[in-house]
């Protein structure tokens, strides 16, 4: 069990919105709760969650050192059954106090370790029990759970894609156990990263196989989903590499085009991670914008990387002008529905105290909520929208609506004939950034 010495938490207040001018630096500034933001209430226009990974299962080592965090549940061997309820118990001591709705998780962040596929089952279903509990008594729900897929020696050449049948069988094993985990806790999402299902060389792969076979994998967890009753969508989470050299799932139009050619467009939608989209070469706006483009915009993981280095360092959101467009293209896009702001960030190895976890979280709520207020003055402002609608207007009128129903010929000869002469118009790049900046602060 559990005592009250092991739980590092606990002897912090809950934390609570206390307006902008508070000076306090463990509470809200911008993060109401209640308070509704165009007809919705902060809470619900966010769906705050805290990943389970970087807080609670990450003891701060990284590839040239070892974990420097300390907490009582991290041991030096595998985790036991009572390090695992140990980590369960703060775990939920956080999130209380933290004051978000939501968690999630990975099967294996959360379990004690296992050797056999019979004792993961056995040390999985353990700890979700335990949890059903601790969410009963919090009130903190599920935003999704996954299966870790990566980590294992068995999927150094992938899950899905591997080249192996019976690694891709060991997935199959370990996606069900947690797909049928989520659904008893109510989860609301499902969420497959594909860090291993892509390639370090072209020359020991058999590209088009491996895709067909991620393909298949797809299918069969939508089917199981469906045969179950889980309600919530499966999403899929693009990243261009790292740790595979090439993935297949690299950006949100690419697995739009993969889901397509499985005919998986309807069944299945994205989880975007602002720092995989600027690994990807695109804005994290670009990609908010392609996924609701194309219908499938389903959830968000919240970090940012770092502008010098070319790897995912997961570090806490604190840029408020760029994450105002984010928040603008989402609720233009119809908000965040079912999804919700999952941070999938981790504070830094030298921020080894419990006050620091706080803090990471805290100044990252707190950007989100001023982004989405930004968010909300510039469509109420409404110039930016009027903006866009008026430099597209041609193609409400007479001619516009005849171009778009016309053969090329049609075209080719109205031009000659018509003698349409087109110059370019400004598209007030300066102004429109001007005029965000006005409420992007
Ligand atoms: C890895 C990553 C994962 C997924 C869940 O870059 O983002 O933590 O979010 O597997
Ligand atoms: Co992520």
């Amino acid at each position: 069990m559990t005592d009250q010495t092991d739980r590092i938490f606990a002897g912090f207040d809950p934390i609570r919105y206390e307006g902008p001018d508070s000076d306090n630096p463990l509470a809200y500034r911008f993060y109401d709760p209640e308070r509704e933001v165009l007809g919705v209430k902060m809470k619900d226009q966010l769906r705050l969650a805290v990943c389970y990974w970087h807080s609670f299962a990450w003891a701060g080592h990284d590839i040239f050192g070892a974990g420097t965090f300390n907490r009582p549940w991290q041991p030096t061997q595998p985790a036991t059954e009572a390090l695992a309820e140990n980590k369960l118990i703060n775990a939920f001591d956080f999130l209380e106090r933290l004051g978000v709705p939501y968690f999630c998780f990975h099967d294996v962040d959360a379990m004690a370790a296992a050797s056999t596929a019979d004792e993961h089952r056995r040390h999985l279903a353990a700890i979700v029990e335990r949890m059903e509990e601790r969410m009963a008594a919090t009130g903190v729900k599920l935003l999704w759970g996954t299966a870790n897929l990566f980590s294992h020696p068995r999927y150094a050449a992938g899950a899905a894609t591997s080249p192996s049948p019976e690694v891709f069988a060991w997935a199959a094993f370990q996606v069900r156990e947690m797909l049928e985990a989520t659904h008893r806790l109510g989860g609301a999402n499902y969420v497959l990263w594909g860090g291993r299902e892509g390639y370090d060389t072209i020359l020991n792969t058999d590209l088009p196989r491996e895709m067909d076979q991620l393909g298949r994998f797809l299918s069969m967890v939508v089917e199981h989903k469906h045969k179950i009753g889980f309600g919530g969508p499966i999403l899929v989470e693009p990243k261009p590499h790292e740790p595979a050299k090439h993935q297949y799932d690299r950006d949100v139009a690419t697995v739009y085009g993969f889901l397509r050619r499985y005919g998986l467009e309807k069944e299945v939608k994205v989880n975007i991670e602002a720092n995989h989209a600027t690994l990807a070469g695109n804005s994290f706006e670009h990609e908010i914008a392609t996924a609701t483009a194309y219908g499938i915009f389903g959830s968000i993981d919240i970090n940012r990387g770092d502008p010098q280095n070319g790897w995912d360092t997961d570090q806490f959101p604190n840029d408020i002008p760029g994450l105002t467009l984010a928040l603008l293209y989402i609720l233009k896009g119809g908000g965040i529905g079912q999804g919700g702001f999952n941070f999938d960030a981790k504070v830094r190895r030298q921020s080894v105290d419990p006050v620091d976890l706080f803090h990471g979280h805290i100044g990252g709520i707190d950007v989100l909520a001023k982004a989405l207020l930004n968010a909300e003055a510039i469509i109420g402002d409404g110039r930016l929208d009027r903006f866009v609608g008026d430099r597209y207007a041609g193609w409400s009128e007479d001619f516009g609506k005849r171009a778009s129903q016309s053969s090329l010929a049609e075209l080719a000869d109205h031009v000659v004939e018509s003698g349409i002469d087109p110059r370019p118009q400004s598209g007030r790049q300066e102004y429109l950034e001007n005029l965000v900046n006005r409420f992007a602060g």
